[in-house]
């Protein structure tokens, strides 16, 4: 059984932090609606969706992705790059605790759980302005036990890697070349997104079922010209925010 936690909006939001794109106006009201039909969408893929309840004074707070690293065997509660989120963390560590050991990530250390990308037993770690190489190096430490390898990634011009790079299936991973070398990925097939549609590469995979914005139509067909399952979702306001699909949950298998 899939399990998504998930955090509904604060009604800071439209005072989030920014890193590559211009401010604009957000309606939180909208927000919450299509974070609403996000939360249904899961449902519909097959996940109990577990939702906590908004934190008003922490803006992005609902971007819960960011604060947790979740594996089969254990949780890891991440020390967000960002120092206006670091307080998010703690209420996440206790929904995880019902389902997994939890372990942290320590001062001086720094990762975003945006920037970690698990394929297989390797997890991808982005080299970004979030994720600092003593907080990787502290996960490296952290998961050597468990039977995981940890790998840092170089980034440009996004937020995190996930912003650049998801997966598919087992074998096969969405890109967006101009974010991250394709190169570092050399043992996975790669479908790039669609050049128009620079912001596309963050998918949520849920078993054989992709969730995506609605907001790329042109990368989505080249999904489903591909054979995949997609199910799209408008989250134009979270967007604004620099948020997209992965960043709005953290999906693991939990109970029966
Ligand atoms: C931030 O800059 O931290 C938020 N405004 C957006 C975080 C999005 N997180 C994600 O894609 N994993």
């Amino acid at each position: 059984m899939w399990t998504a936690i998930t955090r509904e909006v604060s009604a800071a939001l439209a005072d989030c932090e920014l890193s590559h794109i211009p401010r604009k106006a957000i309606d939180v009201a909208l927000a919450d609606a299509q974070h609403r039909d996000y939360r249904r969408a899961l449902e519909a893929l097959g996940c109990r969706v577990l939702v906590l309840p908004a934190e008003p004074a922490l803006p992005d707070s609902v971007f819960v992705e960011d604060v947790a690293i979740v594996l089969d065997e254990v949780a890891i509660v991440t020390r967000p790059g960002a120092a206006s989120r670091r307080d998010e963390v703690a209420s996440v560590a206790v929904a995880l605790r019902r389902h997994r050991p939890v372990l942290a990530i320590d001062a001086p250390g720094t990762i975003d759980g945006g920037d970690v990308l698990r394929l297989g037993r390797t997890l991808y770690v982005g080299q970004s302005a979030r994720s600092n190489a003593e907080g990787i190096a502290q996960l490296r430490d952290l998961l050597a036990g468990f039977g995981y390898a940890v790998q840092g990634v170089p980034t440009r011009g996004c937020l995190h890697l996930k912003s650049a790079v998801t997966q598919l299936d087992d074998d096969t991973l969405l890109l967006q070349p101009a974010w991250v070398e394709r190169e570092r990925f050399a043992d996975f097939r790669v479908i790039e997104v669609d050049p128009a549609e620079p912001h596309a590469a963050n998918v949520v995979r849920i078993g054989e079922a992709l969730l995506m914005p609605a907001s790329f139509p042109r990368t989505r067909q080249r999904l489903i010209d591909a054979g995949y399952k997609v199910t799209t979702v408008d989250v134009s306001e979270l967007q604004k925010a620099e948020g997209a699909v992965t960043c709005c949950s953290l999906v693991f298998r939990a109970g029966g």
